[in-house]
């Protein structure tokens, strides 16, 4: 992205409010641009059942929530023994895909595995 555009939006990190900020284009009067706000984030839950196998809820922490081997058995573990755990960090968009895929290839090999959302 370019520093100014046509609209004179300019990305800057966080917060709510108009921001000055001096043109690099010629004039040198100040100007205001709204802030670029950071999105909500939202936690995908990862829930215990006594039915899905073990091996099982790996493969769909690897598939779905890029997590290797390692990372995926310990999450599996920790909500196992727990009854719930975070797979993963994401935007809602992103974050409502997550839950979709892993709860309907989950249905899908006639698992109980469930997923769901939390916001951050
Ligand atoms: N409790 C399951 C078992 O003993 C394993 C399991 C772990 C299931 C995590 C779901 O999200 C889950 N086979």
């Amino acid at each position: 992205m370019s520093e100014t555009n046509g609209s004179g939006s300019l990305p800057v990190a966080n917060g709510n409010k108009n921001v000055p900020y001096v043109s690099t284009e010629g004039d040198t009067s100040i100007q205001t641009v709204p802030r670029v706000e950071t999105p909500k984030m939202y936690k995908v839950i990862l829930l215990n059942d006594d039915y899905t196998p073990m091996d099982f809820v790996v493969l769909i922490l690897r598939r779905f929530f890029g997590k290797n081997e390692d990372e995926a058995t310990k999450v599996m573990l920790d909500v196992h023994k727990k009854g719930s755990g975070i797979a993963g960090v994401f935007t809602l968009e992103v974050a409502e895909m997550k839950v979709m895929q892993a709860n309907q290839f989950s249905q899908m090999n006639e698992h109980p595995l469930k997923s769901t959302l939390e916001e951050e």
